[in-house]
């Protein structure tokens, strides 16, 4: 229950701006558990499925080179309704369109240095999740605070 996961990514401008931990502790303090994480840099071809449906955009080539740049931290966030709430969380795509709030909102400006990656459905998160996670990167486990969230 409340088993539903989500892929979240803190991108190449995030990290050199040292938002790793605000990221990380947004999510565990709104009480989703983590699940899974790493950092590493991205080969070209995982980038290009991981954003395969945006392949025909004009910024497509700027997209996965800017995304190839640097390293990358890669998250698994679990509980109910995660997927929507980490879209939320994170804000709108562009940033100047973000509400304060959002970690979009209160920390860039441009499209393109936007800091994070969320999926946007159950679906693509689980796709997402299998591209960037092997099975034994992502942890199942019950968090002890559960009865302190969940009613
Ligand atoms: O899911 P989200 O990241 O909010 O937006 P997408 O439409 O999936 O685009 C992925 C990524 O591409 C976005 O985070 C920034 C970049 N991008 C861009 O540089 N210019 C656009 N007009 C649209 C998206
Ligand atoms: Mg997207």
């Amino acid at each position: 229950k409340n088993a539903e996961r989500t892929y979240i990514m803190v991108k190449p401008d995030g990290v050199q701006r040292g938002l790793v931990g605000n990221i990380i502790s947004r999510f565990e303090k709104r009480g989703y558990q983590l699940c899974g994480l790493k950092m590493r840099t991205a080969s070209r071809e995982l980038l290009e499925e991981h954003y395969g449906d945006l392949k025909s955009k004009p910024f497509f080539p700027g997209l996965v080179n800017f995304m190839m740049s640097g390293p990358v931290v890669s998250m698994v966030w679990q509980g109910k309704d995660v997927v929507k709430q980490g879209r939320s969380m994170l804000g709108e795509t562009d940033p100047l369109k973000s509400k304060p709030g959002s970690i979009r909102g209160d920390f860039c400006i441009d499209m393109g240095k936007n800091v994070c990656h969320g999926s946007d459905s159950v679906d693509t998160a689980n796709e997402e999740i299998k591209m960037w996670f092997k099975d034994d990167e992502v942890m199942d486990y019950k968090l002890t605070a559960y009865k302190d969230i969940y009613e």
